[in-house]
């Protein structure tokens, strides 16, 4: 799917900002055929949960409602008319007026309306806007619903990050013409000092047959680079600049649909020239090793929650090069396209995560693991939780195949890989994946249960990153016995499936302003403590290709007795204030990033 964009044949016109707002449970369920009788008002984008004062709107199950008018640009006559949405929550019904426009579960990819026919030019319509923020077994994320003594719902689920809902990222009205590119594939690779530029155009419309495609390739100067005919090819770039990491660098594809001689779309692709490669136990980005140093994310902000903030971006991609990170994981859940644009043009690498977090009844059974009920049970996540989550990596990676950051899909955070059924779960998913991107990676998160012994999918993926706690969860406060398991762990990963491994989670919680001078769990100088202990182990082993710290930020989480308004092992506090760690860190990346060729270059 293209992300909107306007061109000579484009137009969109962005509806963020004050829409109506109201629970279901106080203005009922079909508010969409008349306007919404409520005097809230909710920004987009942005979580609601945090907005209000009001506990029954921060802990409603259930559908909510968006509604405001939009009006058709008058000159919009004769065009296709798209409504698009980065992303709803977890799921969408869209009304005009009073006609059900489109439905869309998944809440963390876009999806669109098409309103040509619906919507008239120069005229007003209502949208409204139901987003249900309810998690079942057939959703991805999973999550279960009880009802309490109240009579109310109540959602629970499998992972700590908090369950924001609404409409998080930006509403567009789009036009393109009636025939146009619907999609662009393009796959890069090398031949000596030339860019060869794979790629595909899909068109659609009224005039499919008659409409002819032209592209070019053009350099950040606007100069025409390569040049192509017909809907699929490969373009040459002679003395091409690859796209690096820590030095990133942008080409356009400019594909063209010519119908009698007269330009009937236009849309620019960007897209960067560069490999990835795993080779042995080495995971290589234009043929030099690459080693990951950064963090594993969360969108996360106070008040907004998941919505996407552009101030916020920018200074975390600061914050990012700060410390000397190269790159990061969309832990646990695809992220804004914005944010992926923007890694895409400051060279910062990025695996891109599914929303399967959470495929998991060991976590119910606490440390032992022991979970109470199969996870990859039919009742549980059986073959309809598997179709969900396979239409969901679809698009994923329908749209993110083009980001030139993107290097490494990361198709499910700490899944039951330990238990039977694991391998029957992911094995089509994988042959998916594969099939729908051949020139990436994959990956998976393995949890602390999953051992090098009872793994039961880590041949089927190309890099294993692991995330372990010990010296946190286990051996709290004893870091000693921690290194030695530590260390044991992770040559077993290397002996048993001789691929590359990394870490792709250590922390501990920390309190800020907290400090002691022994190894005192929650004080600034464990955590360093901590991560240095684990990066003794990591340079112990050759094999390993990378250290993804948890978490950038510290973030909000459901309630619990372990959690202390959220969880804090950010090394950066919610307001990203750096924590002891963060000058550690800073210490050590800038530092390998100056050893290890490859590796981005971070400024100082
Ligand atoms: C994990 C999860 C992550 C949690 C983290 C923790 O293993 O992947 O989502 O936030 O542990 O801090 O407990």
């Amino acid at each position: 799917m293209l992300s909107p964009r306007s061109s000579p044949t484009r137009d969109t016109v962005g509806l963020d900002g004050l829409w109506r707002f109201a629970l279901d449970t106080r203005v009922g369920a079909a508010p969409w055929t008349s306007r919404l009788d409520s005097p809230l008002e909710a920004p987009v984008p942005a979580s609601y949960n945090d907005l209000f004062v009001d506990a029954d709107i921060r802990d409603h199950v259930g559908v909510v409602w968006y509604q405001r008018e939009v009006r058709v640009p008058r000159g919009w006559a004769d065009e296709r008319v798209v409504l698009r949405f980065g992303s709803v929550t977890h799921a969408a019904q869209v009304y005009v007026d009073d006609r059900l426009v489109a439905e869309h579960t998944g809440g963390y990819t876009p999806f669109e309306a098409d309103l040509t026919g619906t919507v008239e030019p120069g005229e007003e319509f209502r949208l409204t806007v139901g987003v249900d923020n309810r998690l079942t077994n057939e959703t991805i994320p999973p999550g279960t619903l009880s009802s309490g003594p109240d009579g109310r719902q109540r959602q629970s689920y499998l992972h700590d990050f908090y369950n924001y809902a609404g409409i998080a990222r930006s509403v567009r009205l789009c036009s393109t013409p009636t025939t146009f590119v619907e999609d662009i594939t393009v796959a890069t690779g090398r031949d000596g000092a030339a860019g060869m530029v794979d790629y595909r155009v899909e068109i659609a419309g009224e005039a499919v047959d008659l409409a002819a495609v032209r592209v070019r390739a053009i350099d950040e100067a606007g100069r025409t680079v390569a040049e192509g005919h017909g809907p699929e090819g490969v373009l040459r770039i002679e003395d091409v600049t690859l796209w690096q990491p820590g030095a990133a660098y942008l080409y356009g594809l400019v594909v063209e649909l010519v119908t009698a001689g007269e330009t009937a779309d236009s849309y620019t692709q960007p897209f960067g020239v560069r490999t990835v490669e795993v080779r042995g136990t080495q995971f290589l980005i234009n043929g030099e090793p690459f080693y990951f140093t950064g963090f594993g994310k969360h969108e996360d902000t106070p008040v907004r929650g998941k919505g996407h903030d552009d101030a916020y971006l920018v200074h975390d991609f600061q914050l990012l090069e700060w410390t000397g990170a190269n790159s990061f994981r969309t832990s646990h859940y695809p992220y804004a396209e914005e944010v992926l644009d923007f890694a895409d043009r400051h060279g910062i690498v990025v695996i891109d995560e599914t929303a399967a977090v959470g495929l998991n009844l060991g976590v119910m059974g606490g440390l032992t693991g022991v979970p109470p009920t199969p996870t990859f049970a039919p009742e549980n996540f059986g073959g309809a939780t598997r179709d969900v989550h396979a239409q969901h990596l679809r698009e994923l990676i329908e749209r993110d195949k083009n980001h030139p950051s993107v290097v490494m899909w990361s198709l499910a955070n700490e899944p039951a890989s330990n238990e039977d059924g694991a391998r029957e779960y992911f094995e089509p998913l994988v042959e998916l994946a594969r099939k729908l991107d051949p020139t990436r990676p994959l990956t998976y998160s393995a949890v602390m249960f999953a051992t090098p012994q009872n793994d039961q999918i880590g041949d089927l993926f190309d890099v294993l990153s692991i995330n372990r706690y010990y010296g946190w969860y286990v051996f709290t406060g004893d870091l000693a016995t921690a290194e030695h398991y530590l260390e044991q762990d992770l040559r077993g990963w290397v002996q048993r499936f001789g691929k590359p491994v990394m870490m792709s989670e250590y922390g501990a919680d920390t309190q800020p302003g907290l400090h002691s001078v022994w190894d005192a769990p929650w004080s600034e100088e464990y955590q360093s403590d901590y991560l240095a202990m684990y990066h003794r182990v990591f340079d112990r082993i050759p094999e390993f290709l990378g250290e993804h710290v948890w978490n950038f930020a510290d973030f909000q989480t459901s309630a619990g007795i372990h959690r202390v308004d959220g969880n804090k092992k950010g090394v950066f506090t919610r307001d990203r204030k750096p924590k002891a760690a963060a000058f550690a860190l800073r210490r050590r990346w800038l530092g390998l990033n100056r050893r290890k060729p490859g590796s981005g270059t971070a400024v100082g």
